[in-house]
């Protein structure tokens, strides 16, 4: 592709199906690296998804053969030539796209569909679930340019693998191959490539048919147990149970149970 259809693309596509927002880095000649414009339309992209409340699963993903790469390093060179700050990217595009698909409160699956690098694979840590292309690969390859952890790395990355690995990980920046990745438990499920997003939309229309508030509610508890103690989990647990106990689709899902019939879930 030339450079002029390049600069006419949207970096990011956003399409609604149904109750399911899929979000498509979309730069397959840079690999999906994330340049301002890209960050920018991302950041919009799951902020939209996270607003919307017809909205009831997410579905990140890139096109061409690569999930995303990370920070694009050309762009940061430019920056860094020009003697620009490049690292305020971290706090103007990284933490919020982060926090945007961390606390999204409906399900989030990052389709793999090539490989995911730094921030790229940090994003992809974010979600919920992450369900990869058998050609998929990962790299945390923030040492390899001497720089840290961004994007939740630190965070999401030892809660995946534990602590001494994820070290292990992000000192020895090499690609590890999806079926090391599986054995780790950094993907949920091993696709072949050319069945991924097939499989990913039935995974997302189960999802976006399921109890939004309950899901919403299920992993706000896992992540605030994470860091909190029993006691303070416990109240945490109580309150979005009461949450959950007050909506539409706990009292559907019980009438549903008695009356021996698939519940019908509204998301609310
Ligand atoms: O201030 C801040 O910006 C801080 C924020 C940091 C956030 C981060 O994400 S830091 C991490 C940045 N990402 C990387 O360091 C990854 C660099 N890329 C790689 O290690 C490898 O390319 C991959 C392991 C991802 C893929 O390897 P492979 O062998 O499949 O492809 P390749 O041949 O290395 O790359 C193909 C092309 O993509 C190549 O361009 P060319 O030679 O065809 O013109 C390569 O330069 C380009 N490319 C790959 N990654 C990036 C990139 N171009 C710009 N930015 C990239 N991140």
């Amino acid at each position: 592709m030339s450079n002029d259809a390049e600069s006419t693309r949207e970096p990011v596509r956003y399409e609604l199906d149904g109750a399911v927002a899929t979000i498509t880095l979309n730069r397959p000649d840079a690999m999906n690296a994330l340049d301002v414009p890209t960050k920018e339309a991302l950041l919009a992209a799951v902020r939209s998804a996270s607003a919307d409340d017809s909205v009831r699963a997410v579905v990140l993903t890139g096109t061409g053969r690569a999930f995303c790469v990370g920070q694009d390093l050309k762009e940061h060179v430019q920056k860094l030539t020009s003697g620009q700050p490049p690292l305020s990217t971290v706090h103007d595009h990284y933490n919020p796209i982060t926090l945007a698909i961390a606390e999204m409160p409906k399900p989030t699956i990052a389709a793999l569909n090539g490989v995911a690098a730094g921030a790229g694979a940090a994003f992809a840590f974010a979600c919920d679930m992450r369900i990869a292309a058998d050609n998929a690969a990962f790299t945390l390859a923030f040492a390899q340019i001497g720089l840290s952890a961004d994007s939740g790395a630190s965070w999401t990355l030892p809660r995946l693998v534990g602590t001494a690995k994820a070290i292990e990980l992000m000192f020895n920046p090499q690609k590890i191959g999806v079926r090391e990745a599986s054995s780790l438990g950094l993907v949920n499920e091993i696709v072949p490539a050319d069945r991924l997003a097939e499989h990913v939309a039935a995974l997302a229309a189960r999802l976006a048919a399921g109890p939004t508030v309950s899901y919403a509610a299920l992993k706000a508890s896992v992540h605030f147990g994470a860091s909190h103690t029993l006691a303070e989990t416990l109240e945490f647990e109580d309150a979005m149970q009461t949450r959950c106990g007050a909506t539409a689709d706990h009292r559907e899902a019980v009438d549903a149970f008695l009356a021996k019939r698939a519940p019908n879930f509204s998301g609310k």
